[in-house]
C-alpha cells in the first residue's frame, strides 16, 4: 500500500472505527426497568414487582395489593396479600407467590388429655390457587393421622396419611414414608385448605418422646423430615407453601381483545394461557428477560456477555431478541461452536485494519503525552510492528486493559496482591470489574531488555492458545512498565509443588507423570505444531503453574524465540536457568529445539527425584541433579534417589521408563536427545501402562559417558537411540 492509498483510505478508518464506538456505546446506555413511578418496590426485604403494589395506585388491581407492616420494631417488615392475614415471603414473576402458612399441631398431656391443638386453614382470593405439585400434604407425629381438606369452585376433596412408630430409633433422617412421617399430594386447582391433625391413643404409648401431632402443606424441599422434628415443630408456627397466580379469570385470546386492560404490556412479551383457577400470565418473548407486565418490562438479553447463552466460537454479536455468531474481520466460517468455526482469512483486508489500528494509535499518541511516552517506551511501536510482521489478527483475542483498571484490581498494587516475584518482574493477583481473578505480570523496571521480552511474551502468546499454556487475556501499555494480565492459576508453581514437603505429599506418581505428558505435549505442539515453530528456551519447574486439578500450564515466555520455518537453528545470546541450560548451546550458543528437550529433561528428573536441579547444600557431586542423576543411572543405583513414597509395584516400571526417558532427553549432544513430539508419545505410553515398542531392545549399552570435570571433546557416544527414531520421525521433519 503506496502513501496515496493511505491518505485516501483513513478517513473512512475514521468514519469506520467511530461507529464500531458508538454501536459499544448505545449497548452500555441500557435502560432498566424501573417500577411505576413514586412506587415502592420493596417491603423490607421482600421484592414487590409490579403487578403486585402497596398502594392501589402502585397494584394491577385490588387482587395484587399488598399490605406491609413495618410497625412491629423486633421483627422485620411482614408482607401480607390484600388486606387479608396471608402473609408472603417471596412473589415471583413466573406465576407464583410462597405464601407461610400456619401449621395445625395437637398435643397430649402424659396422662392423655388434650392440651392444644389448632385447626388452620388458609382460603386465598380469586385468580389464586394451590400449586398440587410443588407442594405436598405433611403429617409429623408417632400416633397421628390427619387430613387436608380443600376446596375448587363449590366441590369438597380431602385426603390424609398416617405417620406411627413405637420407638425414637425406628425414624429416619430425612425419610417421609409413614414412620413419624407421612406425605401424600394434594388435590389440584384448590383455592382454600384446612389441615387438621388427629391422635389414634392420645400419644399414651410414645408420651416419654412425643406428645404432639403435626399436619401441615408445605413447599417441597422446604421440609426435611428429621426425628427432632417431633419436638422442634412445637415452636414452628408457620411454613412456606406455592401458591399460583394469574390476571384475570380469562384466556389470552378473551383478554387480548380488550388491550387496555390486557395486562402483558411490554412489546416483547407473550401471554400465556390459564390453567384452571388462577387467570393468564405474562412472559418475555425469548432472548428477552425483565417485568412482562411493564411497557419497557422485557429488556434484550445480551447473550454474549454470557458464554452460556450463546454457542459462538469467537465473535458474538447481539442484537434485539437474539445474537449472531460471525468470525473477526479477518476470519471467515459461521462461528459457531459446533460447525464451522472461523478459519484465519490472510487478505487485504488485514492490512488496512492494522493500518487503521496504527492511525488510531498515532493519533491517541497525539492527543496524550504522557501515555504516549510510555507506549513507546514500553515497546507499542515494537508491537506494531511484530504484529504486523506477524500477519496474524492477533489483536482480536488480547484486551488492552487501561492502568486505571488494573490498578483498581490489584488494589493499587499493594503488597498483599503479590503472589510471585523473581528476576523478569513482580506478579499480582488481581480481582477485574467482573470479579474474575487474573494474574497481573509487571516488569521490575523500566529496562528496554526487560520491556522487550513482556512485548516477546506477548507476540507468543497471542500466537498460540493451547489448554496447557497458561492464557493471556491481554495487556496494558500505557503505564510506566507495560503490564500483562493472564488467566489465574491457583495452584502455584511445579516448583513449590515438588519442593514444599506439604504439598509434594498430594503430588503422587500419577500426578507427576500426567503433568509431565501434559507439559510434553505442549512443548512438542510449540515446537512442531504451531505455525511458526517456538522455543520456550526457559522450561523449569517454576514455569509450569498447576490448577486445583493438577492440569500444567506452561508459563512465561519472555525469553521465548520464534523460529522461521526456513531457519532449523538460531544464533541467539545464551538465556535459561542455571541448572536447567542445555551444555550444548551454553557452550555453541546455537538455538534449537532440543535445547527445551534437555531443560524438560531435567524437569523430568525433579519430578522423579523431588530434588532441585541444584543443591547447594549437597556434596559436590550431588549440586547438579541431572549429572548425579545420570551418575546414579550408571551405578544402577536409580532406586536410591527416587522419591521414596512414590515407589510401589504399581508403579515401578513406569518410573524405570521414565527414568530412562530423562536419560535420553539428557543427552550431552542435541542430536541424539529424541524430539520433543516423542517424548511426548513415550510418556503416553507409559501413562497407559503400556510397553514402549521403541525402546526395549537398547537397554544394556550404556550411551552416556559421564561428562561432569571433563571436556566435552573427550566424550564419544552411541547412535544406536538415533537408529530406531528415524521412522517415527518423519512426520515431524516436514514442519521443518
Ligand atoms: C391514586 O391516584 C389518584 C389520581 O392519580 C389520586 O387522586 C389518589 O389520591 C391516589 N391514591 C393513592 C392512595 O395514592
Ligand atoms: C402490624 O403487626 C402488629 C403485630 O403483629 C399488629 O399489632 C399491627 O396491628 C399490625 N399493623 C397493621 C397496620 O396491620
Ligand atoms: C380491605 O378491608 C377493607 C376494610 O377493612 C374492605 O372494605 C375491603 O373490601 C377489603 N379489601 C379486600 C380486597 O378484601
Ligand atoms: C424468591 O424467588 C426468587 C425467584 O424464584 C428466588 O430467586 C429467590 O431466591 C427467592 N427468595 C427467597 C427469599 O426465597
Ligand atoms: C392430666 O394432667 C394435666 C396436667 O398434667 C392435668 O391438668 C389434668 O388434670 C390431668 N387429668 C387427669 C384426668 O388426670
Ligand atoms: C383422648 O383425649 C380425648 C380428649 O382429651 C378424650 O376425650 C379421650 O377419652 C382420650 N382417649 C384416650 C384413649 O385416652
Ligand atoms: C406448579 O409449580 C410447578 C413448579 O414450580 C410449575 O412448574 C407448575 O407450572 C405449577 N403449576 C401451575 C398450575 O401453575
Ligand atoms: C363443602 O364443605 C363445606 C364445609 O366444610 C360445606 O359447607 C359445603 O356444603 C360442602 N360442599 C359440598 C358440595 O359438599
Ligand atoms: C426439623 O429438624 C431439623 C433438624 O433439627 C431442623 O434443622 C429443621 O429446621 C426442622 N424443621 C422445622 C420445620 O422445624
Ligand atoms: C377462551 O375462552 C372462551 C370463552 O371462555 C372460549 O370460547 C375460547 O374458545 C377460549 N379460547 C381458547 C384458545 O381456549
Ligand atoms: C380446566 O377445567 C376443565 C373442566 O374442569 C377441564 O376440562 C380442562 O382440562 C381444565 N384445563 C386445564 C388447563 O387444566
Ligand atoms: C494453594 C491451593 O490452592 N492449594 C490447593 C491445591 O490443590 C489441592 C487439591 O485440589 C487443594 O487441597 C489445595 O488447597
Amino acid at each position: 500500500m503506496n502513501t496515496h492509498t493511505l491518505i485516501l483510505v483513513f478517513p473512512i478508518f475514521t468514519a469506520y472505527c467511530l461507529l464500531l464506538a458508538l454501536g459499544t456505546l448505545t449497548q452500555q446506555c441500557n435502560l432498566k426497568e424501573k417500577p411505576k413511578l413514586n412506587c415502592r418496590d420493596r417491603c423490607g426485604d421482600i421484592p414487590i414487582p409490579y403487578p403486585f403494589g402497596l398502594t392501589e395506585n402502585c397494584s394491577l388491581n385490588e387482587y395484587f395489593l399488598v399490605t406491609c407492616n413495618e410497625t412491629t420494631h423486633s421483627h422485620r417488615p411482614k408482607a401480607y396479600l390484600m388486606n387479608k392475614s396471608i402473609q408472603i415471603s417471596n412473589i415471583s414473576l413466573d406465576g407464583q407467590i410462597r405464601v407461610l402458612q400456619y401449621i395445625a399441631h395437637d398435643c397430649y398431656a402424659p396422662n392423655g388429655t388434650s392440651v392444644s391443638d389448632n385447626i388452620p386453614w388458609i382460603d386465598l382470593p380469586n385468580h389464586y390457587t394451590i400449586n398440587n405439585t410443588a407442594n405436598k400434604f405433611t403429617i409429623v407425629g408417632c400416633d397421628t393421622y390427619g387430613y387436608v381438606y380443600g376446596t375448587r369452585g363449590n366441590r369438597n376433596y380431602s385426603t390424609g396419611c398416617t405417620a406411627t412408630c413405637n420407638t425414637k430409633d425406628d425414624l429416619l433422617e430425612g425419610s417421609c414414608n409413614g414412620l413419624g412421617c407421612c406425605q401424600t399430594t394434594i388435590p389440584k386447582e384448590i383455592t382454600s385448605v384446612k389441615v387438621v391433625s388427629y391422635s389414634f391413643d392420645n400419644y399414651t404409648d410414645v408420651n416419654d418422646f412425643n406428645n404432639c401431632g403435626y399436619a401441615f402443606v408445605v413447599e417441597e424441599g422446604a421440609f426435611s423430615f428429621s426425628p427432632a422434628n417431633l419436638t422442634s415443630l412445637r415452636h414452628v408456627k408457620k411454613l412456606p407453601m406455592v401458591v399460583d397466580w394469574g390476571i384475570e379469570k380469562k384466556n389470552c385470546s378473551e383478554a387480548q381483545k380488550h388491550m387496555s386492560s390486557y395486562a402483558c404490556k411490554s412489546r416483547n412479551s407473550e401471554c400465556f394461557d390459564p390453567s384452571n383457577g388462577s387467570g393468564y400470565r405474562c412472559f418475555c418473548k425469548k432472548g428477552y428477560e425483565g417485568n412482562p407486565y411493564l411497557p419497557h418490562g422485557c429488556q434484550d438479553i445480551d447473550e454474549c456477555k454470557d458464554p452460556s447463552l450463546n454457542n459462538c466460537k469467537r465473535h458474538c454479536e447481539n442484537n434485539e431478541g437474539s445474537y449472531r455468531c460471525s468470525c473477526p474481520k479477518l476470519y471467515h466460517g459461521d462461528g459457531k461452536k459446533d460447525s464451522l468455526g472461523c478459519y484465519p482469512d490472510k487478505s487485504l483486508e488485514l492490512k488496512l485494519v492494522a493500518a487503521c489500528w496504527a492511525y488510531f494509535e498515532l493519533r491517541r499518541r497525539k492527543l496524550i503525552k504522557m501515555k504516549q511516552t510510555f507506549f513507546l517506551q514500553n515497546g507499542g511501536l515494537l508491537l506494531q510492528e511484530k504484529l504486523m510482521k506477524h500477519d496474524r489478527s492477533s489483536l482480536e483475542m488480547v484486551k488492552i486493559f487501561t492502568s486505571s483498571e488494573l490498578k483498581k484490581a490489584t488494589n493499587n498494587f499493594h503488597e498483599n496482591m503479590i503472589i510471585a516475584k523473581g528476576g523478569y518482574g513482580i506478579v499480582y493477583k488481581g480481582v477485574l470489574q467482573n470479579n474474575k481473578i487474573v494474574a497481573i505480570k509487571k516488569s521490575r523496571e523500566v529496562d528496554p531488555s526487560q520491556i522487550e521480552q513482556f512485548i516477546n511474551e506477548l507476540i507468543i502468546l497471542t500466537q498460540v492458545r493451547h489448554r496447557n499454556i497458561v492464557c493471556l487475556l491481554g495487556c496494558c501499555l500505557e503505564t510506566q512498565v507495560p503490564l500483562l494480565v493472564y488467566e489465574f492459576i491457583g495452584n502455584g508453581t511445579l516448583y513449590e509443588n515438588i519442593h514444599n514437603k506439604d504439598k509434594s505429599r498430594f503430588l503422587s506418581w500419577e500426578k507427576r507423570l500426567k503433568i509431565a505428558a501434559e507439559t510434553a505435549g505442549v512443548l512438542s505442539y510449540l515446537h512442531s505444531a504451531a505455525s511458526t515453530p517456538i522455543i520456550h528456551r526457559d522450561i523449569k519447574s517454576a514455569n509450569i503453574l498447576l490448577d486445583a486439578v493438577f492440569t500444567a500450564k506452561v508459563s512465561d515466555f519472555g525469553a521465548s524465540r520464534l523460529v522461521p520455518t526456513d531457519q532449523a537453528q538460531l544464533s541467539t545470546m545464551v538465556q535459561g536457568t542455571l541448572g536447567y541450560l542445555d551444555p550444548e548451546y551454553m557452550q555453541t550458543s546455537q538455538l534449537t529445539e532440543k535445547s527445551d528437550v534437555y531443560s524438560f529433561g531435567v524437569v523430568l528428573v525433579e519430578l522423579l527425584t523431588g530434588r532441585k536441579a541444584l543443591s547447594y547444600d549437597k556434596p559436590e557431586e550431588e549440586i547438579n541433579l541431572a549429572n548425579f542423576f545420570l551418575y546414579t543411572l550408571r551405578k544402577d543405583r536409580l532406586f536410591e534417589i527416587i522419591e521414596q513414597n512414590m515407589v510401589c509395584d504399581e508403579t515401578r516400571e513406569q518410573i524405570i521408563e521414565v527414568s530412562k526417558l530423562a536419560k535420553k532427553c539428557l543427552n550431552v549432544r542435541g542430536d541424539n536427545r529424541p524430539t520433543m513430539k516423542k517424548v511426548a508419545m513415550e510418556l503416553d505410553v507409559v501413562r497407559l501402562g503400556g510397553r514402549n515398542p521403541w525402546t526395549k531392545d537398547e537397554d544394556d549399552q550404556e550411551e552416556i559417558e559421564s561428562w561432569f570435570g571433563e571436556g566435552l571433546d573427550s566424550i564419544s557416544f552411541s547412535d544406536d537411540y538415533n537408529d530406531s527414531v528415524t521412522v517415527q520421525d518423519d512426520g515431524m521433519r516436514s514442519y521443518y
